[in-house]
């Protein structure tokens, strides 16, 4: 079978959408950190929107970890097919936006330099919550990580994404070019205000008048919104029998799609709405909204229903005590913190749970519950701190973190071993081996993480019964029953 390029795009089915724009013509205004398959579905969709009438702001992207993105799409031309998938079927539509895939680890100097050039005026950024090098529960650089270590003693070879974004902006000064806009579209809270907070610390640590010059960069927030399970050998035959050729990387997703942005581009940018998005001046209510309703339902759902043997969030809706479950979190204990006029809150719960229904989509729980350390202080932690001010309960939300703790011990109800992903995950194996079977130990051992707790959460008698006492309940008579009884 021939492969998806340019020099085959012509031979992809009439039914099958392809960019409506001569991709010879098109020109890079934006790089992309984190080249993966969630900027593939989602910002990359948007931008293919806009090509035809915006032909300067193509994308080139970057990975800073594995080079497998570059890999596949280099023969490809950096074509690649989304499928849009639900009950009715599936949709594919290829997507020309992304010109080439940079390896940062080796061709670092050549993405420096297209990163301090005058045609690139957005750095957007998917780089999952890790990539920050940050202290999830304060929002600060971690300045002993590693990587911001090696990147503090050789700042002209960064690895980071701080690094590299403060080596870029520096070359830009020194050449009297206008800084670019730093675009985060990971999950953090507030994304913007936090990525700003990380990297101008880590510039200032570089040296002070750097500092304050990436402290007037503009850094928009961002929130970012669309389902992309990971994807699989059966998802690759299936687009490349709808396309009529081999697609090496395809993106599997949904029909839903959202993005709002922060409006704050000093140097310019795509007319993004016509694409879709949503401009705002705030956009941290929309941030907080979406961390709390679908990730805070989709990291409980993905501990509990890991450990009660579903593979798919589907599967997970499947079961009625799970769904009155996070029908109660979303309703009873997320939705009272949120504040947000104009925006039906119910009407959002149920699209949600609709979304986590959609049979198509095979959204495994493992893959939710990776680097939970690192999701668990915007998704539930927050949400529960709002709830301790009001003097109201949080037992659901309770039982998501306690979800956690039983997660990360490693083993599951059959005794057979979890392949925990985690930063972390040496040090709260650790703790497990420590604690034995003494649920008490475990919950003491795991909240005194306080990079994920932070001290008041860790001293807090009332969010330590709570949650110690589901923990308990998981072990003593398992996820179901312990489901059954909290949902109620
Ligand atoms: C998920 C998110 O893997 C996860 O942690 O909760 O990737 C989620 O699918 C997206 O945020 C949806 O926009």
């Amino acid at each position: 079978m021939t492969r998806l390029s340019a020099a085959t795009l012509s031979q992809v089915p009439a039914g099958v959408t392809v960019p409506k724009y001569d991709r010879s013509r098109i020109t890079p205004g934006i790089v992309h950190l984190g080249i993966g398959a969630f900027h593939r579905a989602h910002m990359a969709v948007y931008v293919d929107d806009l090509l035809a009438r915006h032909p300067d702001w193509a994308i080139v992207g970057a990975s800073l970890r594995r080079p497998d993105t570059k890999e596949a799409l280099e023969p490809q031309d950096g074509l690649y097919t989304v499928a849009v998938r639900d009950a009715s079927g599936t949709h594919p539509r290829v997507i020309g936006s992304i010109l080439r895939v940079l390896d940062a680890n080796t061709q670092r100097e050549d993405l420096l330099a297209l990163m301090a050039s005058p045609a690139i005026r957005i750095v957007s950024l998917t780089v999952t919550e890790k990539g920050y090098c940050h202290d999830p529960a304060t929002g600060e650089l971690d300045q002993r990580h590693p990587d911001i270590v090696h990147d503090l003693a050789n700042p002209a070879v960064p690895k980071s994404a701080p690094g590299m974004l403060v080596e870029a902006l520096a070359r830009r000064k020194a050449a009297g070019i206008a800084p670019f806009a730093v675009m985060s579209c990971d999950n953090l809270p507030s994304n913007g205000a936090t990525v700003k907070r990380i990297v101008t610390r880590f510039a200032s640590l570089r040296d002070a008048a750097l500092g304050e010059y990436v402290g007037k960069v503009a850094f928009p927030g961002t929130m970012v919104d669309r389902i992309v399970p990971s994807t699989t050998d059966a998802d690759r035959e299936t687009v490349a029998g709808m396309i009529g050729a081999e697609d090496a990387w395809p993106i599997m997703t949904e029909p839903f799609t959202q993005w709002v942005i922060e409006d704050h581009f000093p140097d310019g940018r795509p007319p993004f709405e016509q694409a879709g998005a949503q401009m705002v001046e705030d956009v941290e209510p929309f941030e907080r909204m979406k961390l709390r309703m679908l990730n805070g339902s989709h990291s409980t759902m993905a501990y509990l229903g890991y450990l009660a043997g579903y593979e798919y969030i589907s599967d997970v809706m499947g079961d009625a005590d799970f769904v009155k479950l996070i029908h109660g979190l979303m309703t009873e204990e997320a939705m009272p913190t949120l504040d947000m006029p104009g925006v039906d809150l119910g009407a959002y719960r149920d699209q949600l749970l609709d979304r986590f229904r959609n049979p198509a989509l095979k959204h495994r729980t493992w893959q939710i519950a990776m680097d939970g350390s690192q999701k668990l202080p915007q998704r539930l932690l927050g949400t529960i701190r709002d709830r301790l001010k009001a003097n109201q309960p949080f037992e659901r939300l309770g039982l998501g973190v306690a979800a956690w703790m039983r997660y990360v011990v490693g083993i599951d109800e059959k005794g057979e071993s979890i392949d925990v992903r985690d930063p972390l995950a040496m040090r709260m194996m650790a703790i497990a081996a420590d604690a034995g079977d003494d649920a008490e130990a475990l919950y003491v051992g795991l909240v005194a993480l306080t990079e994920v707790f932070g001290s008041d959460l860790a001293d807090n008698q009332t969010f330590g019964e709570t949650v110690a006492t589901h923990l308990d309940s998981l072990f003593e008579v398992g996820v179901k029953a312990t489901v059954a009884e909290v949902a109620g």
